[in-house]
């Protein structure tokens, strides 16, 4: 191996090293931490439904997906009293709801949760969700990895499923 060989596989190694502390700094400045991690559970394409006044429930509609198997444990947030995952089922003809009491993740599962079929369904909600808002979820997973985590999503307010 001659010289200049030696001083190449040296710089690629070192800007590998440089680009990794970036990426990590970055992360902490925009507090994403659990967001970004590879053995979290990660949200995406959250919304709400938009609630006309006097209606006392709301549904939240998402795609979660985890890396390793884990576990919805606890959904909390300041726009309703409590927070119940939903499933849809026929009975008889008709649709009902049901309460999931814990959303399992198999490892590398995603599910969908959206309009017609699974959900998350605020109970009692403090005012009527209104279109342009945002609301946040503070969602709470226990993992194979990790004993629990904690992921805060901001969950835009509208009229229709998102395109
Ligand atoms: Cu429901």
């Amino acid at each position: 191996m001659n010289k200049t060989m030696v001083m190449t596989i040296f710089w690629l190694l070192l800007g590998t090293a440089v680009q990794s502390a970036t990426a990590a700094s970055t992360n902490n400045a925009t507090g994403a931490s659990a967001a970004s991690s590879t053995s979290m559970p990660t949200v995406t394409g959250a919304w709400a439904r938009a609630t006309a006044p006097g209606q006392m429930v709301g549904a939240v509609y998402m795609t979660i997906a985890s890396p390793v198997g884990a576990r919805l444990q606890k959904i909390e947030t300041s726009a309703a009293k409590m927070v119940e995952v939903h499933a849809m089922e026929h009975q008889n003809g008709i649709m009902r709801m049901r309460a999931v009491p814990s959303l399992h993740l198999a490892a590398g599962a995603t599910v969908d949760l959206a309009p017609g079929g699974m959900h998350l369904m605020l109970m009692g909600l403090k005012q009527p969700l209104k279109a342009g808002d945002t609301l946040q979820l503070t969602m709470t997973f226990t993992t194979d990895k990790l004993a629990a985590n904690t992921l805060v999503v901001d969950v835009p307010i509208r009229t229709t499923k998102p395109q």
